[in-house]
């Protein structure tokens, strides 16, 4: 056991510090684009980015699938002792995050502390876990981007968390989202999330959906009263995805998130944490997802990753479409940048990448993407005939009819006798999609 305390500790040591060695370098360890002091837009750019690694997928999965047994043999994996397991695994990540030179990191409780089954149990490795977390943030200089509670992997809740049919269920859920967020809020964390991975059905003849929906609306009003009880100033978000593992998820969308807030009065407390592969699989792109969130003002952070376009499942891939990307970065920069949010890698490598090296150049290719699309972004807004030409097509509603129409001094009558006046048909102009779509390729570099 010793030996593998010791090649947990020195799992990543093999790894050289990245560091910004501009495009020309042939290092595969260096950020050719992400240069963490450029300044972009009035920010650096790791102040625009605030990018984060993930424990989950990163130090959590051991490489099994449905199908297979898991191939990474990480030597935390390795230790009988479930706590200092867990010691390992918490040092190793933090070995690796100062090796990325990346400043945020996320968790799930059960991914950060040893298993427990009971209450107690839950709450003591929890603590124990989140004291280590502390001084690791304190000697690292890290910092934590978000803090979650697994509610959907523990057998206890296959018929969900909080939409249980068993109140002593969501009661569970209750006590590990207190733990979660309390923990969230002692490690200075910027956000909480929910995912709501089993708050759904897998078939409607076992399922009240009325019942279920006033569960998780009256679930989460609870965790929002608590944010407010322990002064909690960082926002709390739902991750919404479609399905998987549910059959149907009830946060689907961006759009099905908000109106499920609004219906319970929480669409000003709670925003959302939009994943890439999440807007795939609702058949929705990522920069939808972006905008709408935008559109409805309750953006509020990003999970980075892609699907696959010959799969239907959350593959979870590293990004690397960087005309993708720039869009989406063109939207949040164009919004006024990231507030609490930040772009977590919810992402890991594949199953037949089973090395220290293949975790980092995962991450380092990935953060090279989104620093060329942040340039990009930037220079999409510089260019300016992308925003010009939205601008130019709504500015009728800036006066006459259209301003009246969209003030509500004006009712049908009176718009149809206008039409009527005019006396002659409205003519169509081009939409210019074809223009636009070259503008972007011009400047996708
Ligand atoms: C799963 C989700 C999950 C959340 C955190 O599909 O992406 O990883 O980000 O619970
Ligand atoms: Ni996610
Ligand atoms: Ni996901």
């Amino acid at each position: 056991m010793a030996d593998h305390l010791a090649a947990s500790s020195a799992y990543f040591q093999s790894l050289p510090q990245a560091r910004y060695e501009g495009p020309d370098s042939d290092n595969d360890f260096a950020y050719r684009y992400y240069d963490k002091n450029q300044m972009v837009m009035g920010k650096t750019m790791e102040e625009q980015l605030r990018l984060s690694v993930c424990f989950w997928h990163t130090f959590c999965w051991d490489g099994s699938d449905v199908f297979g047994a898991g191939g990474f043999n990480r030597p935390w994996h390795q230790i009988d002792d479930p706590r200092t397991a867990a010691v390992a695994k918490r040092e190793a990540a933090f070995d690796l995050f100062q090796r990325l030179d990346l400043p945020f990191y996320s968790f799930h409780d059960v991914d950060v502390m040893a298993p427990a089954e009971t209450a107690q149990d839950h709450i003591g490795h929890m603590h124990e876990a989140v004291d280590h977390l502390e001084t690791l943030m304190a000697n690292s200089g890290r910092k934590l981007l978000w803090g979650t509670a697994n509610n959907f992997s523990h057998p206890r809740y296959m018929a969900g968390a909080s939409t249980n049919p068993d109140p002593e269920i969501a009661a569970f859920a209750g006590l590990q989202v207190r733990e979660a967020l309390n923990a969230t809020h002692r490690l200075g964390g910027s956000n909480y999330v929910l995912w709501g991975g089993r708050e759904g059905y897998d078939t409607i003849l076992n399922t009240n959906i009325g019942q279920e929906l006033d569960q998780l609306g009256k679930f989460l009003t609870l965790v929002v009263e608590h944010k407010h009880k322990i002064g909690f100033t960082g926002d709390i978000l739902i991750e919404p995805k479609p399905h998987e593992p549910t059959k149907h998820q009830y946060d689907s969308t961006v759009q099905t998130v908000h109106a499920f807030l609004q219906r319970y009065g929480l669409e000003k407390e709670v925003r959302v944490n939009i994943e890439a592969n999440h807007a795939t699989l609702a058949g929705l792109s990522f920069e939808h997802e972006v905008d709408m969130a935008f559109a409805l003002d309750i953006f509020g952070s990003l999970d980075l990753n892609r699907g696959d376009p010959q799969n239907g499942w959350d593959t979870d891939q590293f990004p690397n479409d960087l005309r993708e990307i720039t869009l989406m970065m063109k939207s949040i920069l164009a919004a006024g940048g990231m507030k609490n949010g930040g772009l977590n890698f919810d992402a890991k490598v594949r199953r037949q990448s089973i090395s220290a090296e293949d975790i980092a150049q995962s991450h380092i290719g990935a953060v090279d993407l989104i620093a060329r699309a942040l340039l990009n972004a930037e220079a999409m807004i510089n260019d300016g005939r992308i925003d010009q030409f939205k601008r130019q097509r709504y500015a009728g509603w800036d006066k006459g009819i259209g301003a009246k129409m969209l003030n509500g001094q004006v009712n049908l009558d009176e718009i149809a006798d206008f039409a009527v006046a005019k006396n002659q048909a409205p003519a169509p102009v081009s939409g210019r999609q074809e223009w636009l779509e070259n503008v972007v390729t011009q400047l996708v570099k």
